[in-house]
């Protein structure tokens, strides 16, 4: 899926309702492509009624995941360097602890106890390429996405590095039980661009 260089908020693909029952924990996986940019850049946003229930942003220095507002700051990364790249993020409510795997292999991990026992809530809307400021809305050009992606899958657990790190291997992802990626070629606005590989 191919976000153009031009930025623009008609450019995205959405889901809703996206989450059919309320998480305590889960994994989102994708494979990306970012060529130098400045500023940041919104991969997913995930809003229901309740809060932006998850978020994943992209700077030229670091990645940030929010979960309920909640900030998780990942330094370890460098993104821009135009080759695809394999991420998977898993976020669990006992302790709030969120572990980063790049191309299979686990990089770092972030506790946020401000999300024990947080609950996405189920009933919201999944936005690639976009950061929602309302539900399904109140989208910022300079929060647009621009690069390519593949493959974003989430579940409604945890998985092992070696789920994920097959994942990278195999090149060929079984569906998320949440986020199916198959379903997202249909829901492609505006200048978005479905390539088959
Ligand atoms: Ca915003």
């Amino acid at each position: 899926m191919v976000f153009p260089e031009l930025r623009s908020t008609e450019n995205y693909a959405m889901k809703n309702p996206a989450i059919t029952s309320d998480l305590s924990q889960l994994s989102l996986c994708f494979f990306i492509k970012l060529v130098q940019d400045q500023g940041d850049q919104i991969v997913v946003s995930y809003a229901s009624e309740d809060s932006n229930d998850l978020t994943v942003e992209i700077y030229p220095t670091r990645t940030d995941f929010y979960v309920d507002f909640k900030l998780f700051r990942f330094t370890s990364i460098n993104l821009y360097d135009d080759t695809w790249q394999h991420l998977c993020l898993t976020w669990e409510n006992n302790q709030g602890v969120m572990k980063l795997y790049k191309d299979g292999q686990f990089t770092e991990q972030v506790t946020n106890h401000a999300t024990k026992n947080y609950t996405l809530k189920a009933g919201g809307f999944l936005v690639l390429g976009q950061e929602q400021d309302s539900i399904g809305g109140g989208f910022d050009h300079n929060q647009t996405f621009h690069g390519r992606l593949a493959s974003v899958n989430m579940w409604d657990k945890v998985l092992s590095e070696s789920d994920i790190a097959a994942q990278y291997i195999n090149c060929s992802v079984p569906h998320g039980s949440v986020i199916n990626w198959s379903l997202f070629k249909n829901l492609t606005r505006g200048n978005v661009a479905v390539e088959e590989p």
